[in-house]
């Protein structure tokens, strides 16, 4: 029976430069930079030792259409080390890594095949005698929101056929229409394997035959939660396996911890220690934040402390450990001795309070002098509709803590 064996990765964004996050103890920094190369070289080290046929590269190798030359010349140093053991790879630029760029170019060894901008196929005959034909564009530009997928024609022949594409699922608005594709579209083509990149969350949008986002290889924030790694890939006739491998050598976590019940200070450090300890693995590096909800402490010198020592009390000591836990922040809910109910019976200010807060917009549009211009732009990540609601709230408590005092 022929069978091929391959790894799927994308979204590399090596020499990311962790915008923002400089504010981290200096050997934990210093990890996180080194964090898109690290995975990389765990990724080459998993086709070197699973023996696979090929890699795919599925878009934004590069963080930035500068291409550094660090990232370049790091990643050409990995494709050697998979020339040397004859592995051959299949990469596509996306919008990050786009081909309109302009950059100091360095050659990649031949064993590497960066699609160009007109999709097209690609032959290759592996060791064990399998024909796999390889489909797959870069972007010529950042910005390719024209739909793609009618350019992928299924060649005659071959024993395996996968598509290579960056881009997002047009059924949602989420996260730009780049390249956007229907999931049926991408079943019509009768493929085997479509290895996917641009969404950063790893997600199976088919099993059979298998649509894959691997999601990117290393969290650069605290939005790119959980394991970050590869597929390591198997066809033959009877269908596909897919076995995710874990590459990252930081992992971004958050905690949603509820302090209900403990009225001192001492109490909730202490569940936050053990909480902690969960999230601690050995030989990597674990930064986390944390929600603390249901606060009801007895004294205000307590609560106090809370807001101004507990963090500093987490992160102690963590900046010399290799295998650190590091709290990022720690966001305190205090638990509310109010109902909405008993105020709006209260006074009427406090409905049209509530009606107010109830139809506030997006907070998008508020922060917009924030977000957009230069050079708040760059370094501030946007939020998403959980942390939207959070802050909305956070901003309710705080309002009508202040009005009731
Ligand atoms: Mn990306």
């Amino acid at each position: 029976m022929k069978k091929v064996t391959f790894i799927h990765a994308a979204d590399l964004h090596l020499d990311s430069p962790m915008a923002g996050l400089k504010n981290l103890p200096e050997p934990i920094f210093a990890r996180l930079k080194e964090s898109t190369f690290s995975s990389l070289r765990k990724i080459v080290d998993a086709a070197i030792s699973n023996e696979v046929d090929f890699v795919i590269l599925a878009g934004d190798l590069y963080d930035g259409e500068d291409r550094s030359l660090k990232a370049q010349s790091r990643f050409r140093a990995e494709m050697e080390r998979l020339l040397g053991k004859g592995i051959p790879v299949f990469a596509i630029h996306g919008n990050h890594d786009h081909l309109g760029g302009s950059w100091v170019k360095m050659q990649m060894p031949e064993n590497v095949h960066i699609f160009g901008s007109k999709t097209e196929s690609v032959l290759l005959e592996t060791e064990s005698g399998a024909a796999v034909n390889l489909y797959g564009f870069s972007y010529p530009t950042r910005h390719v929101t024209e739909r793609k997928i009618h350019t992928y024609e299924k060649a005659a022949g071959g024993d395996f056929h996968i598509g290579i594409l960056h881009g997002s699922d047009g059924s949602t608005t989420e996260h730009g229409s780049y390249c956007p594709f229907a999931v049926g579209e991408l079943l019509e083509k009768q493929f085997d394997y479509w290895a996917l990149g641009h969404i950063h969350k790893r997600a199976l949008l088919a099993e059979n035959p298998p649509i894959v986002y691997p999601g990117n290889i290393q969290g650069r924030n605290r939005k790119e939660t959980g394991e970050k790694g590869c597929y390591l890939v198997s066809l033959d006739e009877a269908g596909a396996n897919l076995e995710f491998m874990e590459t990252n050598d930081i992992v971004w976590h958050e905690a949603d911890i509820s302090a209900r019940g403990i009225t001192d200070f001492d109490g909730i450090y202490r569940l936050l220690l053990k909480e902690k300890e969960k999230f601690r693995r050995v030989g990597k590096g674990v930064l986390l934040s944390v929600i603390l909800r249901d606060i009801g402490l007895a004294g205000q010198d307590e609560l106090d402390s809370l807001h101004s020592n507990l963090l500093e009390l987490l992160q102690d000591g963590e900046e010399d450990e290799s295998s650190f836990v590091w709290t990022t922040k720690v966001q305190v809910l205090e638990e509310d001795s109010w109902e909405r109910g008993d105020l709006a019976g209260e006074a009427d200010f406090y409905n049209e309070l509530f009606q107010v807060a109830d139809g506030f917009g997006p907070a998008s549009e508020v922060l917009e002098p924030l977000y957009g211009r230069l050079p708040a732009r760059k370094h501030v990540s946007t939020l998403g509709k959980e942390e939207e609601a959070l802050l909305l709230e956070e901003a309710e408590r705080l309002l009508i803590r202040l009005l009731r005092n």
